[in-house]
């Protein structure tokens, strides 16, 4: 369909904003992949379903079932990962996906068998049935257990009595499966027993179990008698999950539209699936290491010399800090890509100081573009037709901050380039990360786009019910590329609120416009959990709530969440007191500077795990249910997560609590990060948790890599690099990442990673380490704190010479002793 154009001059004096909008109940022809299967005459109200199966043929790695007018595509994309497709017609849409840019996967072997009652697709780990006479499709391990398998055949509606068209599948629900998963609901960790959907939505303040919110991750994890497998919806519409909710015995998953298009990701491990999908879509990049440091922000500092009060405030108060953001008000007239003179001078000279001191500047970018003849952007995208268009060809305009706006289409290609150059002046001034607003996209009183919004969706074009989801990922994807372009080498940083299944190739997240409370600290432990375990990792909350005041204890107990939370962010509205570390008095502000300090301690460990996230696609935050699958209680675990593999987080959760619970998960002793105390795995234990305190435990084995206190991440080079070893009687691995921090050099092996592999017995303790990649750190040394030795050591041997120095043995247990960096083997014997 050929768009009608408008003379300009007719667009320029309507305002559309106020027009009426379409109504949703209108079927959308452009949605609708039948075009030549025109729906005439009345039927009845009933869905479609799969008939038997007639017919099969075979494409390469894709087999074709057909039951004589609807086609089901099979197709094997990976030993473990499967994808299915449903075509009521036979007509397929032609591949194109926002979440998988690549189905390039390898595989093994795959083949195709036939008995009487089924059909199989095999490879070397799954196979998918097709049951000949009713076409319900299932999954069958090499146990020959049935992993998944339809309820009822796949089926849809698409008469106009339905006011749409719907596409539908219905899996069994085992009495003992669990569900996890979908992005950043705010619902209990367990997702059995609820029905979710997923649209883009600005939440100010939401509540507990509110739904949908930012972000579309149409993936869920399945975990039934200790076998876990995936699900990924690949379908931009609306979608909607029903947890068994509805019916005990059935798992329903639909869309508002397109194409039933989804993945089978095999397990058995949840850890293996979170990979998997991650291979699918993409994982996060390593940022640059300041973006994991302490980030102060706020709704706004302004004008220049309270930000400067706020940077000297940190500095003489001696609490790290990496990064200060500036909020809406440093535009002119919330116009994007201007500078509010008045309140800013001389942006440039302001950030240079600030960078001067340690300080990296990140400012907000949001959507709507003011609508004004004198504003260059306004004008470059009016005279390109960068703007979005209803569906009667006027422009979409809607209400933001500005005032009257209008709104790019980020789903043009040719939109995202133009979006991606606009950064070049802020990247000159110094800006050094852009924080994305208000994507969803969020519109004042009518929430967001009318549906009949026309979007290129990259050629593909469709209306908003087809882009609205995507829109936000494509806005960052814009930042995100234009940023990368324009600095050249240097890692960009974007933060985003809305996004679809992989926006993590693009940009880190953070949970929105959350709540001052106690019960908001819970709902953000849990979202950061989620969203780790659906393909987004660098994720934070608003630390200390968004809206309403946090008591000093509230605030306190975020901070220590926060060191955990893999983007770290303090933020509070516009009309709520001061937030900084220290708003509380001078205890509190102590307590807060240990637990920041505590942040910058573990960040070569923190970093060590976002590469261990890049590069083989492990999620960074893992519940208690990824680490022992196999116990049933851990389903409903939600208060405590390990980041990495390496260190147990137990957040205190509770208001005037100075104890809790903790539960160890088992497979070896642990370590009180703070007492080096030994404790049991496998079972509760109850530890002391006053304020200046949070229950934090080290797996035995593990090779924690440590910096030194640092008021900012690249204040000083370190001189000698200094590792915790804790003690344990099996052979456990760790892994240590470095480069240079802010570079794609390690795409070119400029890293290094080294592997410690750590095993003792009652009468020795063997440390090894072996390095891969091209990066030499300046450093020569280590200090190595060797923790927790059940004898006291006589003699150290390195690479087989024995150690000259002293072994001084303390009342911990701990032996401290220099080596050469370059060392294969250290043996500590009785
Ligand atoms: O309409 O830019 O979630 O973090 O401070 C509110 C002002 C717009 C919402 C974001 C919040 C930000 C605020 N924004």
């Amino acid at each position: 369909m050929e768009e009608a154009r408008r003379p300009e001059e007719e667009l320029d004096k309507k305002d559309t904003s106020e027009h009426i909008e379409v109504s949703t109940d209108e079927l959308d022809q452009e949605d609708i992949q039948h075009v030549n299967n025109p729906i005439v005459g009345i039927k009845p109200i009933e869905k479609e379903f799969l008939g038997a199966v007639k017919e099969v043929r075979q494409e390469n790695n894709k087999f074709i079932f057909t039951d004589g007018s609807a086609s089901v595509e099979i197709r094997v994309v990976s030993d473990e990962i499967i994808r299915v497709r449903l075509a009521p017609h036979s007509v397929f849409l032609e591949e194109f996906s926002y979440a998988v840019p690549s189905l390039d996967q390898k595989v093994a072997v795959f083949n195709f068998t036939e008995d009487e009652t089924h059909y199989a697709v095999s490879t070397n780990t799954v196979s998918c049935l097709i049951n000949k006479s009713n076409f319900h499709i299932s999954f069958r391990d090499n146990d020959s257990k049935i992993i998944n398998e339809d309820y009822l055949a796949m089926h849809w509606e698409e008469n106009d009595q339905f006011g749409g068209y719907y596409v539908y599948c219905t899996k069994k629900c085992y009495p003992e499966e669990a569900y996890f998963g979908l992005g950043d609901k705010p619902t209990d960790l367990n997702l059995r027993g609820k029905r979710l959907q997923n649209w883009n939505s600005d939440t100010y303040s939401f509540a507990k179990h509110q739904d949908p919110l930012y972000r579309s991750i149409p993936f869920f994890i399945s975990l039934n008698e200790n076998i876990a497998h995936g699900i990924f919806l690949d379908n931009t519409f609306k979608t909607h999950f029903d947890f068994a909710q509805e019916d005990n015995n059935k798992l329903s998953f639909w869309a508002d539209g397109g194409e039933l298009q989804y993945y089978y990701i095999h397990g058995p491990n949840m850890m293996d699936v979170v990979k998997r999908y991650n291979s699918l879509t993409g994982t996060h990049k390593l940022p640059p290491i300041w973006a994991l440091g302490y980030h102060q922000c706020r709704w706004s500092y302004y004008p220049e010399s309270k930000v400067k009060d706020l940077a000297d405030n940190f500095r003489k108060r001696k609490i790290p800090c990496d990064a200060l953001y500036l909020d809406i008000d440093y535009m002119d007239g919330y116009r994007c890509f201007t500078w509010n003179k008045k309140y800013f001078p001389n942006p440039k000279k302001m950030i240079k100081e600030l960078s001067d001191d340690g300080f990296k500047t990140v400012v907000i970018i949001d959507p709507g573009i003011k609508v004004d003849d004198n504003y260059w952007v306004f004008k470059e995208g009016k005279e390109n037709k960068y703007f979005c268009r209803r569906s009667d060809d006027y422009f979409m305009e809607g209400h933001v901050w500005p005032g009257r706006c209008q709104f790019p289409d980020f789903t043009n290609p040719e939109v995202r380039t133009w979006w991606g150059g606009l950064f070049k002046e802020l990247v000159e001034v110094g800006v050094a990360g852009v924080w994305n607003d208000m994507n969803e996209p969020a519109v004042f009183g009518k929430g967001t786009f009318p549906d009949d919004v026309r979007h290129n969706y990259d050629g593909f074009r469709g209306s908003h019910r087809k882009a609205h989801n995507v829109y936000g990922m494509q806005m960052v994807r814009a930042t995100y590329d234009g940023l990368k372009k324009i600095q050249k080498n240097k890692r960009p940083f974007t933060i985003t609120r809305a996004g679809y299944a992989g926006v993590q190739r693009y940009s880190s997240c953070w949970t929105g416009d959350n709540v001052a409370s106690w019960e908001h600290l819970k709902i953000g432990s849990l979202q950061m959990q989620r969203l780790s375990m659906s393909g987004l990792p660098f994720a934070g909350t608003d630390i200390g709530g968004f809206s309403g005041e946090p008591t000093g204890e509230l605030f306190t107990r975020w901070i220590q969440l926060g060191v955990f939370s893999p983007f770290m962010r303090a933020h509070s509205a516009g009309d709520t007191a001061e937030r900084e570390p220290w708003s509380f008095g001078q205890e509190l502000e102590d307590i807060n500077r240990k637990f920041i300090e505590l942040r910058y301690k573990l960040l070569p460990y923190i970093y060590s795990t976002f590469w261990e996230h890049h590069r083989y696609g492990f999620p960074i935050l893992r519940p208690v249910v990824m680490l022992e699958q196999d116990n049933p209680t851990n389903r409903y675990r939600e208060d405590e997560f390990t980041f990495g593999d390496k260190i147990l987080v137990c957040p205190v959760l509770e208001e005037g609590a100075t104890s809790r619970k903790v539960y160890l998960p088992g497979g070896g002793n642990w370590f009180n990060y703070w007492t080096h105390e030994v404790l049991e795995g496998g079972t509760e234990h109850v530890i002391d948790a006053p304020l200046d305190s949070m229950p934090i435990f080290v797996k035995a084995g593990s090779v924690i890599p440590e910096y030194p206190v640092m008021q900012y991440t690249s204040e000083f080079e370190v001189e000698e690099m200094m590792f915790q070893i804790f003690y344990s009687d099996q052979e456990v691995n760790s892994f240590y990442f470095e480069d240079h921090g802010d570079t794609f050099a390690y795409e070119q092996d400029i890293y290094m990673e080294k592997k410690f592999v750590v095993n003792g017995d009652k009468k020795s303790l063997t440390i090894t380490q072996s390095i891969e990649g091209l990066f030499t750190p300046r450093y020569e040394t280590y200090e190595l704190k060797i923790n927790g030795l059940p004898f006291k050591p006589s003699k150290v041997l390195i690479d087989g010479k024995t150690y000259a120095g002293d072994l001084i043995f303390d009342e911990v247990k701990s032996l401290v002793i220099k080596t050469p960096k370059h060392f294969k083997q250290i043996q500590v014997v009785k």
